[in-house]
């Protein structure tokens, strides 16, 4: 049962970005309002594919009675759209008036306007955009090819641009964060790029605006993933986890013991990391955290048993043998 709206999101995404910008504009508090867990796209948690099976973000799940917009979903509803989302978002609360403004009669040329860009934005700018910045990802694809293809989109925009109002509208939220992933593909060439005067403008004022600094730091992006409570975790020094990454095995139990003198490897569950950091690793270098799938355990055959820890009866996860590389989804450096 959600008590209180839950968006998953990822800091850099573009989709996820501007879902943020629409939820900041709407005045709504992460922490306060709403539940922002970060995610890492390689290791997604499965509070997120339960909700939203295709798992991308952002996915905004609201508690039952939060909206009509969105799907059901048990006793909650999932928007799991970045515009709906936006939609959502500013139906509620639209100080800046950038849902609404196009849409009020005499506005209609202005409304299709804004779809128009919406639309080349999804459509045919995403698809270059992804081409040029991520060739690897696309084999066949000539990055530079979809740079000049997507120059061309940009240049339209240049010269429809200054049709709309020198107000921010939904266009602004939801275009502007592919436009700047696009300039950081190539940041030199695209501030050079002729006949782009009304973009470059529009994307500077964007870049150097406190409405996405807002959205890029915390609370409204971290740089560390949500650590889903269906999830273990273990702390592993960085030379101990790189040598077993090489032979294949983990097998140290904690800090300066191996599995085979303690017997199970330890581990904590969400809410107890910076409790064991802070008793045993807080003055070691290169800590990594390393999220653990029980599920990948319980295939490989390893069992884990919840056992209290000496002296405090606190049960902690506890690994009964060694940890299979196959059953770690992510490691990252811990920053508690
Ligand atoms: N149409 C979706 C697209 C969202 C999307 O593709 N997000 C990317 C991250 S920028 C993602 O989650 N990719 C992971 C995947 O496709 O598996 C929306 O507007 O929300």
């Amino acid at each position: 049962m959600v008590e209180r709206p839950i968006l998953y999101s990822f800091r850099r995404c573009p989709y996820a970005i501007r879902a943020r910008l629409a939820l900041a504009a709407a005045g709504v508090q992460p922490g306060l309002d709403l539940e922002l867990r970060e995610v890492n796209l390689k290791a997604r948690p499965s509070e997120l594919l339960e909700a939203s099976a295709k798992g991308t973000v952002p996915v905004l799940v609201l508690p039952a009675d939060g909206t009509s917009a969105g799907q059901s979903h048990g006793a909650s509803s999932v928007i799991d759209q970045s515009l709906a989302v936006m939609r959502w978002a500013l139906e509620r609360h639209d100080p800046g008036d950038l849902l609404r403004r196009a849409d009020r009669p005499g506005h209609s040329a202005q409304r299709a306007l804004i779809e128009a860009l919406i639309a080349s934005n999804d459509g045919l700018f995403k698809h270059h955009l992804d081409r040029f910045k991520y060739a690897g990802r696309h084999p066949g694809a000539d990055p530079e090819e979809h740079r000049a293809a997507a120059l061309t989109i940009l240049r339209d925009w240049n010269a429809r641009l200054p049709q709309l109002v020198d107000r921010a509208s939904l266009a602004d939220l939801a275009l502007l964060p592919f436009v700047r992933q696009f300039r950081l593909a190539d940041p030199e060439r695209f501030d050079a790029a002729p006949g782009l005067t009304a973009v470059q403008a529009w994307l500077g004022r964007f870049l150097a605006s406190p409405e996405l600094s807002a959205v890029m730091t915390p609370p409204w992006a971290a740089r560390e993933a949500w650590r889903s409570p269906r999830w273990l975790y273990h702390l592993a020094l960085a030379p101990e986890w790189h040598a077993a990454r090489s032979e294949g095995i983990y097998r140290r139990s904690s800090r300066g013991l191996s599995l085979e003198e303690v017997g199970f490897i330890h581990a904590s569950h969400s809410h107890q990391l910076e409790a064991t950091h802070q008793r045993f690793y807080a003055d070691a270098p290169d800590v990594l955290l390393l999220t653990i799938d029980p599920g990948r355990l319980a295939a490989a055959g390893i069992a884990v048993e919840e056992e209290p820890a000496p002296g405090s009866g606190e049960l902690f996860p506890h690994i009964q043998g060694p940890l299979p590389l196959a059953a770690v989804l992510a490691w990252e450096p811990f920053r508690p």
